[in-house]
């Protein structure tokens, strides 16, 4: 018998290449006798990249090119609790120069783990004598990836929801993975990234999951075992009606002594597992999950529960925002999905537990390519918020398209609710959490498409630094994950690979003109006449949707001045939002000067224009990166660019039929 070889993983940002400069140094790691688990990860990261690279693991007081040291005020703590706390202000380090050593002192030993990263990014250039003394600290004290991983494989929705890179890392088969050294390999890329977190199960806990916290607690273990020496702790989505899946109690109503008490004995077995379990992920009372409106309990009640439940541990619940009725009714044009989350959780502030995180996904629909930053994120001021990203790119090309996410991202963290001299979302909702959906799971390449590792990666280094350029992130990814590889060539493909996939899919803001169910491709009128509220209301004389205050849903009064203003008004709503706001003619003119439709004409074709190219790029790098790189990326560039044509042409005609109005350059439309 014949055994199919294992597909050799590609080791994304972490190359052996990538710890040359650190490898080839004399290195000591000044810890005074300090055994936590994570100083032993760096002593073994260290000694794997000396033994690799001819460099040595010096004895202490050794003269040393990199010295990496722990604070004197944090000497102790890893022994004291057995492992890595990733707490806000043990994260930090300070890199620079003292006399021929580079020195990096880490505030705790997860910021002596961070700090050896930073090594590792800069390369030679640490070992610049002219090194400037500097201080590394995360904006974000949590930085959690959510997996959308189900134990079993789910009828509809397959093992990873909206997953597009294989089976989940943790589970095969409805049985934890006998082998997780690729969780251990993965633990490192996000520690390497800045990730402190991660959440193992998907939001949606179907009734097999409801387990984990239980009878199956023991597997969750295993995995949190696999991720600590890396400093991420692991966080359980937890299905709202466990009490009762499990049969223990006929209700799970959250105002009821037994139910609680029932959390309160649950969450005690969790920490007595896992004593440094990470919280609880909430999705309730959204797309059937069940939640405290079956007992007439508000969120705050459903949240405080499980908050008192966890309080104990210093833990928190995360609950999330994304609450609406997807049961609407397309005919009635004054319902407005994006109101939702504002409408539920807004009157609510204030009345959260200290340890309830609100998780709010950063857009108030649902991960389009482009939406306004959610109301949520501007107000409720006495609730503790975490904006929720999306890194599995459902909406944005399932990993078969190239689509750089950091400069959405970027727009959502830099955004400055109260105006041009306000400061920044990210400033406002700093030492908080950053969460966001993984987009990984059993494939070679991690994530499918292997230009998508780019999009995790950045997740974990915006966590620490929100208001970086995400083009000098990508340069960073690509010299990390591309050694030796002209960087043009990957920045030709990405810098601008969210605009492109906007060009050709959704332009001034329309969102949802997908394929229902699995959101893929073009589909005009998929969602148009159904109960999700997820609507384009194109016509004859124009579309969009009117969230007006003066004709439409009254949405912009949900945002704070200015915003309110400049979105209630077509004259000073920017043009990439303008059909998200507002219902205008074809025939509306943009601040560009173009008409609307005339828009989506030039910029459908300028976007599958712009795929041609890169395309005809990828193909001339075949000699420059990895065969194996390269063959996958140019079989996705292949359907990328089939898709971008679908798209431009249904859209293109769709459009033409319904205005009647010819393209002013006379391109082919039918
Ligand atoms: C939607 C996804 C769905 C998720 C939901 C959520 O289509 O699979 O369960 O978001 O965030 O975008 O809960």
């Amino acid at each position: 018998m014949t055994s199919t070889p294992s597909p050799v993983i590609h080791p994304a940002w972490l190359p052996a290449e990538a710890f040359r400069a650190l490898g080839s140094r004399r290195v000591r790691v000044d810890t005074a006798g300090d055994a936590g688990l994570l100083v032993g990860t760096v002593l073994a990261e260290v000694s794997r990249a000396c033994a690799r690279f001819g460099g040595s693991v010096q004895p202490p007081e050794a003269p040393a090119d990199l010295v990496l040291t722990l604070a004197p005020r944090s000497r102790g703590d890893a022994a004291r609790h057995g492992g890595p706390r990733p707490d806000r202000d043990l994260d930090g380090f300070r890199i620079g120069r003292r006399g021929a050593s580079t020195v990096v002192t880490g505030d705790g030993p997860a910021g002596l783990f961070y700090g050896l990263f930073e090594v590792v990014r800069r390369g030679e250039a640490a070992f610049d004598p002219g090194l400037a003394d500097e201080r590394h600290e995360p904006a974000f004290g949590l930085r959690v990836l959510d997996h959308w991983d189900n134990v079993f494989v789910h009828r509809v929705m397959g093992q990873v929801e909206r997953g597009y890179a294989g089976g989940s890392l943790f589970w095969d088969d409805g049985r934890l993975r006998d082998d997780l050294t690729r969780v251990g390999d993965y633990a490192r890329l996000l520690a390497a990234s800045g990730i402190n977190a991660v959440t193992v199960n998907n939001v949606n806990v179907h009734a097999g999951e409801t387990h984990l916290l239980t009878d199956r607690l023991g597997e969750v273990a295993t995995i949190a075992s696999t991720l600590r020496p890396y400093g991420i702790r692991l966080h359980l989505s937890i299905n709202f009606a466990a009490p009762v899946i499990l049969g223990d109690l006929p209700t799970a109503d959250p105002l009821d002594p037994d139910v609680r008490r029932w959390w309160s004995d649950t969450t005690e077995r969790v920490f007595e597992t896992i004593p440094d379990f990470g919280g609880y992920l909430v999705k309730a009372d959204s797309e059937g999950r069940p939640g405290p409106f079956s007992y007439g309990r508000t969120h705050a009640d459903g949240a405080n529960m499980l908050a008192d439940a966890l309080a104990p541990y210093d833990a928190p619940v995360r609950w999330r925002a994304f609450v609406y009725n997807h049961r609407q009714d397309w005919r009635d044009r004054s319902t407005d999905r994006a109101r939702a989350a504002y409408d539920h959780f807004a009157p609510l502030d204030g009345r959260f537990r200290d340890n309830v995180i609100l998780q709010v996904k950063h857009g108030p629909m649902d991960f389009q390519t482009r939406e306004p930053v959610s109301p949520v994120l501007l107000a409720m001021s006495d609730t503790r918020l975490a904006v929720e990203l999306q890194v599995t790119q459902e909406y944005t090309g399932q990993q078969k398209h190239v689509c750089y996410l950091p400069p959405m991202w970027s727009s959502v963290l830099g955004f400055q609710p109260t105006g041009d001299d306000g400061p920044t979302l990210a400033t406002r909702l700093s030492g908080g959490v950053l969460s966001a959906v993984a987009n990984v799971g059993d494939d070679p390449f991690w994530t499918g498409h292997p230009l998508a590792q780019a999009n995790l990666y950045a997740v974990g280094r915006l966590g620490w630094t929100p208001g970086r350029d995400p083009a000098e992130i990508l340069d960073e990814w690509i010299g990390l994950t591309f050694p030796g590889t002209p960087r043009h060539l990957l920045h030709a493909l990405m810098d601008d690979s969210w605009e492109t996939y906007e060009q050709y899919t959704a332009p001034l803001g329309v969102g949802f003109m997908v394929r229902p169910g699995h959101h893929y491709g073009p589909d005009v009128d998929g969602y148009e006449y159904t109960p999700w509220g997820t609507y384009h209301f194109a016509d004859r004389d124009g579309l969009g949707v009117d969230r007006t205050v003066a004709t439409g849903t009254g949405y912009t009064a949900q945002y704070p001045r200015p915003w309110s203003e400049r979105y209630e008004h077509p004259d000073t709503c920017p043009d990439e939002l303008l059909l998200f706001f507002h219902h205008v003619p074809y025939t509306h003119v943009l601040h560009s000067g173009s008409t609307v439709i005339q828009h989506i004409y030039d910029t459908r074709f300028a976007g599958a224009q712009r795929v041609a190219e890169m395309q005809a790029a990828w193909a001339q790098a075949a000699e420059l990166v990895d065969p194996a790189v390269h063959t996958r990326v140019t079989e996705r560039l292949a359907e990328q660019r089939r898709s971008a044509e679908e798209w431009r042409d249904q859209l293109n005609t769709y459009f033409h039929r319904k205005s009647g109005i010819p393209d002013a350059k006379g391109r082919p439309i039918h």
